[in-house]
């Protein structure tokens, strides 16, 4: 086993404008993550991936960027960024940035220049084909919605959008524009960054006249070029986001050797309630063994040969307590046991910002919406005759606002989030679920995700022990082992809302019950609600 920081670290994901609002606009910013650093660290948590915050003109929330190298007035200023690096690391907390290299901002100056002619030096920064307007190149889809492609009169050819139109893909095959970002990236490091979340990062070489966006050819050489040329120059974590990943692939980029990344998002798991071939808005029933199946795949395929990240949540995805848990009678048992389940096992664990809450989805109607995903699916299933009834299901079910509401932090006025006119309405529950609640009730969801962050510092087993799926064919209960030299532990959940028997041997003595979500549990293999039980043996 060795020594990487990351590998005992728990992270912490801020979506900054649903966070902390310091100045009254409504919107999140810089000042009101530094204000809430001392929860962040009696939490417990050793790092904070943030959204990004770079210049932006909002289109997909900051994920479209127009300048690397400054901060949207919206979040702060460069200093505000500075402050909160330094405030941060007073907490023992390092801070980690989104970098969106796939795309830029059609506002980024690259493309302002880039759209003037084709000899413009920044042309080639983007991925550009010829054609006669109205015909597109090929019939590629954005994942907003509509063509790929987007025509450009100034130059008479398209270019290629796999977002939305303001987010022009960027061109990787020029040497120039990859200098460009290694320079930016360096600029960051030297600020005193902690590490980068590296949004869809098997998209950037894509080859769109083979049709190829995810995992194409060179992506691996990238990979390399690029952690050689920055990351490897400092004690960074690294995690991309790869929604083809597979197992193998997940190894090269998490090779040990350092050699590309520290992790990535794999998201087989998260895929799994949705009809096959469809997409995510198509719903479908959990397949519990399926995510069995996944789960101890990853766990013993990646063991010693890659590393694994943990999360069941994000703010591209619905709360988990709402998705898979149970957000009435079981709200706390179920945020619970979910949190239990993935937190035993071997990786580096995400907590996305309430999740330790348990905060819920909420089902609004569309004009609260403010998604772009979700207001163009809205369109665009009404124009195909959807029922409205029922694309509202599945935007209630999977829309990424369900993750955008704001945090709540209190039962006072707009849950403490902001003394003004929040940007998205507040999940109505906010009186009962806040954190104002939580912090200081033994029995929150809160404490629990406290206990197992301390937990994962305490025994090594939890970064190095092998891990082993018990009960594989049960369809009630996830349970598992991880073992290493000196320990056992042993992780037991009932996944469902009915009282069921374990088939497992009652644990002996030896075995410490270390965390539960009922107060009463014992050692008896009768499993109550969503009940979920860790325990500890050390040889
Ligand atoms: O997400 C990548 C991505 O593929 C998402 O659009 C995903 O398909 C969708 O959220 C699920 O329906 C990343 C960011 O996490 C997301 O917030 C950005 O919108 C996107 O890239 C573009 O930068
Ligand atoms: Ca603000």
């Amino acid at each position: 086993m060795d020594s990487k920081w990351w590998k005992n670290a728990v992270i912490y994901q801020i979506y900054p404008r649903s966070f902390a609002d310091s100045n009254g606009d409504g919107i999140g910013d810089l000042q009101g993550i530094i204000s809430k650093l001392d929860y962040l660290e009696k939490l417990g948590i050793d790092a904070v991936w943030l959204s990004p915050v770079c210049k932006s003109p909002q289109d997909d929330n900051g994920y479209d960027i127009s300048d690397y190298q400054d901060i949207d007035p919206m979040f702060g200023t460069l200093r505000d960024m500075e402050e909160l690096i330094e405030e941060a690391g007073k907490h023992h907390i390092r801070i980690i940035m989104d970098l969106v290299l796939n795309h830029s901002s059609d506002e980024h100056d690259w493309f302002q220049e880039a759209k003037k002619s084709r000899e413009n030096p920044y042309h080639d920064y983007y991925v550009w084909r010829d054609g006669v307007e109205g015909v597109l190149p090929n019939n590629m889809r954005a994942a907003f919605g509509g063509s790929a492609w987007e025509w450009v009169p100034e130059v008479q050819q398209y270019y290629f959008h796999q977002f939305s139109v303001k987010q022009p893909d960027l061109n990787w095959e020029n040497p120039k524009l990859r200098r460009e970002i290694y320079d930016m990236i360096n600029w960051w490091i030297g600020k005193g960054v902690g590490g980068f979340r590296l949004d869809v990062i098997d998209q950037i070489a894509k080859e769109p006249d083979k049709m190829i966006t995810n995992n194409g050819p060179r992506l691996h050489e990238y990979l390399r070029e690029l952690s050689q040329e920055t990351f490897q120059k400092a004690d960074l974590v690294t995690v991309g986001e790869a929604w083809g990943a597979t197992t193998e692939l997940a190894k090269l980029y998490s090779n040990p050797d350092n050699s590309e990344l520290s992790m990535v998002f794999q998201f087989e798991h998260i895929c799994l309630d949705q009809m096959e071939g469809k997409e995510k808005w198509d719903l479908a029933p959990l397949p519990f063994m399926k995510l069995k199946e996944v789960f101890n795949r990853w766990q013993t395929e990646l063991h010693e040969k890659g590393w694994n990240s943990l999360f069941w949540n994000n703010h591209d995805l619905p709360r988990i307590v709402s998705r898979w848990g149970n957000d009435g009678e079981y709200r706390i048992e179920s945020a619970k046991m979910l949190a239990i389940l993935l937190h035993g096992m071997q990786g580096t664990p995400y907590i996305y910002q309430g999740e330790e809450l348990g905060m819920t989805n909420v089902a609004y109607g569309i004009e609260e919406y403010r998604d772009i995903e979700t207001v163009n699916l809205y369109k665009e299933r009404l124009e195909k005759g959807y029922k409205e009834e029922e694309i509202m299901r599945s935007i209630h079910a999977k829309s990424r606002d369900n993750a955008r509401t704001p945090m709540q932090w209190t039962s006072g006025e707009n849950a403490g989030f902001t003394d003004g006119k929040p940007w998205i309405k507040i999940n109505p529950n906010y009186r009962e679920i806040n954190a104002e609640r939580q912090i200081d009730d033994e029995n929150s969801v809160f404490r629990c995700y406290q206990q197992l962050i301390r937990f994962r510092k305490a025994y090594p087993v939890f970064a190095d022990g092998d891990f082993r799926m018990l009960l594989m064919d049960d369809e009630n209960i996830f349970a598992y082992t991880r073992t290493n030299e000196d320990s056992q532990l042993l992780v037991v959940c009932n996944f469902y809302d009915q009282t069921v028997r374990c088939p497992l041997e009652e644990p002996d003595a030896s075995m410490k019950l270390l965390i539960s979500n009922y107060k009463d549990a014992d050692h008896t293999m009768v499993l109550r609600p969503y009940e979920a039980r860790m325990y500890l043996k050390e040889k």
